[in-house]
Order: C-alpha cells, then structure tokens, then sequence
C-alpha cells in the first residue's frame, strides 16, 4: 500500500469515529509518523505526482467532515514572544496539536507584558497562543530533560525561537535531537542568519531596520520608520509556517526531519523585496513613479522613501475625507489606475483631463501628479471614505478606506468570516482575537482560547507521554514542573 492510500484510510478511519466539526479533542493521538510507514519510492515514483506514486481516490464525503489539515501532526512548541507562537498558532488553526513548553511559575514572558486585566495573561499572549495546550517543564532540571526526551520521542515538529545557542545550553543539540527521534522536524526562528550578526538577540524592529523596511518606509524629509504590521516577528514566524509544512511534505518522501531556520532579517527582505528591485531599476535611471520624481527631487544612491506613494506602477496617495479635521482616521487611499482615468476625471469634474495632452496619459501624469491628487483630494474632501468606497467601486476606481483599530474591530464581515473572532476566557472573560487568516474548504478552523500556565501539564504527562499517576506525583514533587519556591518568589 503507498504512502498516501496509508494516511488517507487512517484519516478516514478517524473521520468515522468523529463527527462533523467536534472540537479536535486533544487526547492521546498517534502523531504522522506512527500512521505512515515509509519505503523508499522509487526514481520515476518521485518524479510521478511529486513523489507519491498514486493518490487516493477523491473523497466524496462533505467538505470540512475530514478532519483538519494537519490533525496527527504533533508539536513540542518551545516558543516565546511574538515570532514563534505566530507560527505554532497558525499551525493550531490548521489543526496540528500544539503542546507549549513554558518555564514553571514563568512561562512564556508575554504572559504578563502589557497586562490590561490584574491577574488575568495579557492580551499580547491570549492573541498568539491560541489552539494550543501548555505543559510547564523546567528544561534545565534532570527529571525536566526525561520529560523533554520523552515530548521529543512522540511530536513531529520542534519550533523554537530562543536566542542563538539557548536550545544547545538545554542540552537540545541537532544531533541530539534527531538522534533521539530522526523524523523530527526542528524549526527556529533567529534574529539573523549565519553570519557577523547570527549570535544577536533581536526583537521587531531590529529586524524591520536591518530587512531594508525601515530606510524606505516614511517620508523623504523625515528618518527611517518601522511599521506598525509586525512584519518582523508575525511575518517571520508565517514563513516558518510555510518551511515546517514543506518539511512535513519532503518528510513523508524521506522518512526523515530536518532543520529549517527563518532569519527575521531574510523574512522581512523578502516582504520588502520589491525594494530591492527599486534599487536595481536606480541602476538605470530614476523611479518615475516614485513622486519626488515629478516634483523635481533628484534620487540619492539608495532607494528613497516614498510617503504614500503606490508601490506599483499605478500612482497613488492618501487623501483626506470628509471630517479630517476632527477624525485622524478619516482618509482614503486613491489609485489613478490607467483604464479608470477616465470615470476619474468625471467623477471629479475635469472631464477636460480625458484628452488634455497634459493628462491623458500616464506618462503625461507623472510630473503632475501632486497636482492632480490635490485636485481629487478636493472631491474626496466633500465625502465620507466610505462614500468615496462606495461611488469609486461602482467605477472600478481602486480606492481603500484608512480603517481604525476600533472599526476594525467592529467590523461585522470580518467576524462573519471568522477573521475577527470573540473568545470566552476564564478569567478575562470576553476578548477579540484574529481567527485563521487562510480559509481552507475542508478544513475548518475553530478557534479555542489559549492555556493558562501549565494548564494541560498533567494531561500531557499522562495521555500523551505515558507516565502513570504514582509517576505523575514523583514528577511533581521532583520540582521538574512546578515553580521553585524562589522563582515564585522573583515573580511576585
Ligand atoms: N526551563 C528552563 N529554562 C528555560 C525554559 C524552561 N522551560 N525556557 C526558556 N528557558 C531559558 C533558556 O534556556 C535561556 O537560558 P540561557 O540563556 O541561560 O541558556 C533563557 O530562558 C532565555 O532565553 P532567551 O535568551 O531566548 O530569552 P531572552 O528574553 O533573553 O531573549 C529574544 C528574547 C526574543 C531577544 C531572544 O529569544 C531571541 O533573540 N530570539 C530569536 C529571535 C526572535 O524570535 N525574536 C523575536 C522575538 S518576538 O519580538
């Protein structure tokens, strides 16, 4: 039987027993490896339907009733702050059995960062660790490195983002690891990659400086700006995401893990590569989208900053709307797409601009373009941004209202699609999370709250790793995963 027919009739088999859109129980599940026995496939297997000689035959059972993508797959979830738990959260959403590894009486330092709630985990944790339980171990403590051992032996993936050399100091090498379980995929999130800076401690806007967002983000006359989309750390861990899933894939080819590294710097250049063709086209002449090219600005040897203009070859800028001058928030962004100029200049009353020589075209445009966006700020002036929405999509005419944290979050088709979700949490109570950005048809996301602090220690120790209840109470008197009198101490 191939590889593929195994892990279909085992996720049938499982689909049987389950019915739709249960809550994934987080019992004792085997994890990938222990339902797919591997051979070897042969040369001309491989290079058939990307290394599986046959698929199975297409389900006809309801769309969302086999479960979730990545359900079996089993994660020891060593991450911190913001990068990683982006990643292992997104991993939850898609069904993979996240269990999170916090410090006893500790855990992850999020926890208590900005806390708006006393006594209640911050909103900056609750948001980036949902779907996923936590066990506290103290990886530094004997019993505490059985334990990790044992996590290691039964998940598939490893995902951390401790400092460079954290996770060897724990005794938790490469070669360790992959001695103990060689199909484990061990997934890191670093500041930098190998290199001058690879033993560097970095947090979000280290890595927007150093990825190349910062020196072209904000305005020619003012300094470098970090963004507020946190396009370091979420956007690096989504990139791991994307690394552990491919490995996963590769995996069930070659029976074997492997390592894989995201570098904050690599994710966030990669979000900013169109940069980085700005600064080849520079080579070759100036940017003439770029509007310090109309206003006469000569360019430097870097790629500028460039406002508010549209990345694209399609110019655009953020114009004030009706009530600017109280509502800081009350704007649009405008794109004079070519095939619209036309209903453009309709809308704005220079139907003249159509066939002017000095309009009618792109090319003629650019020079004017601070110009001809003061004029349809004047039009944009006398409407709401959502009137300007509402009359420029029934041209065609790009446009985007600029949506407040407030709105945003009120946003009633954002909470139909499960994009804004609310939460119950035992001691917060009620909170807004974002739910699972990536929409599957037959996988459906359920978002659940994230743990309290060692929540799910004695289930994991019990159901998942085997240990019996005399050997759970050893464990817990040992101080492997309960706090020690003096950290407890430190952290009151
Ligand atoms: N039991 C015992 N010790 C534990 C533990 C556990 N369960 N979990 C973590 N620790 C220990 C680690 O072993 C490490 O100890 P040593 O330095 O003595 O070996 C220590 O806790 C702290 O780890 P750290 O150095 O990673 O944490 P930090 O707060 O000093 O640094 C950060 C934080 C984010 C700067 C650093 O982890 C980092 O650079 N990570 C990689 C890049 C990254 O992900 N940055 C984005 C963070 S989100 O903004």
């Amino acid at each position: 039987m191939t590889i593929r027919k195994m892990a279909a009739k085992a996720a049938v088999k499982k689909a049987a027993v389950k019915p739709r859109r249960t809550a994934v129980k987080f019992a004792q599940r085997p994890a990938i490896r222990a339902t797919v026995k591997m051979s070897a496939p042969t040369n001309s297997a491989v290079r058939k339907n990307g290394g599986f000689a046959e698929l199975p035959p297409p389900s006809t059972e309801p769309w969302g009733s086999l479960g979730k993508a990545l359900e079996g797959v089993r994660i020891l979830d060593f991450t911190h702050v913001q990068s990683g738990p982006t990643c292992t959260q997104l991993l939850g959403y898609m069904g993979a059995d996240c269990i999170k590894v916090e410090r006893p009486g500790v855990g992850d330092i999020t926890r208590g960062q900005l806390r708006d709630v006393k006594g209640a985990d911050s909103l900056y944790f609750t948001m980036l660790n949902g779907n996923k339980r936590s066990i506290t171990i103290d990886s530094k403590h004997p019993k505490g490195k059985e334990i990790l051992e044992r996590l290691i032996k039964h998940c598939d993936v490893l995902v951390e983002n401790f400092a460079p050399g954290a996770l060897d100091r724990m005794g938790l090498t490469w070669d360790y690891i992959h001695k103990t379980n060689p199909r484990m995929i061990v997934a890191s999130v670093k500041g930098f990659g190998p290199g001058p800076y690879e033993e560097c401690k970095v947090y979000e806007n280290i890595a927007q400086c150093a990825g190349g967002a910062a020196s072209t983000t904000g305005f020619r006359e003012g300094p470098p700006l970090v963004t507020g989309a946190q396009i370091g750390d979420s956007g690096t861990g989504l990139h791991l995401a994307f690394g552990i899933v491919t490995a996963l894939y590769q995996r069930l080819r070659t029976g074997r893990g492997q390592r894989v590294l995201c570098a904050m710097q690599d994710g966030v250049l990669n979000l900013a590569r169109v940069k980085l063709r700005d600064q080849q086209r520079l080579g070759h002449g100036p940017l003439s989208e770029y509007s310090q090219y109309g206003e006469g600005v000569p360019f430097g040897v870097a790629v500028p900053r460039a406002g508010n203009d549209s990345g694209g070859g399609q110019p655009g800028w953020i114009l004030k709307c009706k009530g600017w001058e109280t509502d800081p928030d009350a704007y649009t962004y405008f794109i004079t797409q070519a095939p619209v100029w036309g209903p453009i200049c309709d809308l704005i009353g220079r139907p003249e601009w159509k066939t002017d020589p000095d309009y009618a075209t792109p090319p003629a445009r650019l020079p004017r373009l601070r110009h001809i966006f003061n004029t349809i700020e004047e039009w944009t002036k006398t409407k709401t941004k959502f009137e300007v929405m509402d009359i420029c999509n029934q041209h065609d005419i790009p446009v985007g209202p600029i949506l407040s944290m407030k709105e945003i979050g009120e946003d009633q088709s954002l909470r139909a699609t499960g994009t804004v979700v609310e939460i119950d949490h035992p001691i917060r109570g009620q909170y807004l999370t974002v739910g699972n950005p990536v929409k599957m048809s037959d996988s459906i996301t359920e978002v659940k709250r994230a743990p309290l602090l060692g929540e799910h220690t004695e289930q994991i120790l019990i159901e998942v790793l085997g240990y019996s209840a005399e050997e759970y109470a050893a464990i817990k008197s040992s101080g492997a995963v309960t706090p020690s009198e003096k950290k407890e101490t430190e952290a009151a």
